[in-house]
């Protein structure tokens, strides 16, 4: 799928949204979920924090377009607190949410991170429901001591 390599090809969300709300939460916002990462830690490893990469553009600035990132644990039952990306522009640039040491309000253990359990959730925000989204690259590191 293209979002999962940074080749410039491009996942596309055209006119995305059914309407004008800015929220995280709203439902008439477009969302799309990313899974099998791959990720595989030894078990005894203590995660510190994990870094969400996305590498983006939009074909207006109109609007404000820009992502709400959540990631869950348990296959997408639960989800975190939403982080909010920069407003994209018109050029594909990466957009880093979270860090070396933000867990993002949970505490992980390495099967949470499994191909099973870990998810990246992408909400398309903008307040105008022409914009497109283009979304090159979705990553995550994880960053842990072993
Ligand atoms: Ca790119
Ligand atoms: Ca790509």
């Amino acid at each position: 799928m293209n979002a999962y390599s940074s080749d410039n090809l491009y996942a596309v969300d055209t006119n995305s949204g059914t309407g004008t709300q800015t929220t995280c939460a709203s439902t008439r916002k477009d969302r799309h979920i990313y899974y099998s990462f791959n990720i595989n830690l030894p078990p005894s490893a203590i995660i510190n924090g994990l870094e969400v990469r996305l590498e983006a553009k939009a074909e207006n600035t109109n609007g404000s377009p820009h992502f709400c990132v959540q990631v869950s644990w348990d296959g997408g039952l639960t989800w975190t607190s939403a982080k909010i990306s920069n407003n994209l522009t018109t050029n594909d640039a990466l957009y880093t949410l979270g860090s070396a040491n933000d867990t993002w309000g949970h505490a992980w253990t390495s099967g949470q991170l499994s191909n099973s359990s870990f998810r990246i959730q992408l909400v398309s925000i903008a307040s105008n429901t022409t914009r497109d989204f283009s979304l090159d690259c979705v990553a995550v590191n994880v960053f842990y001591q072993p």
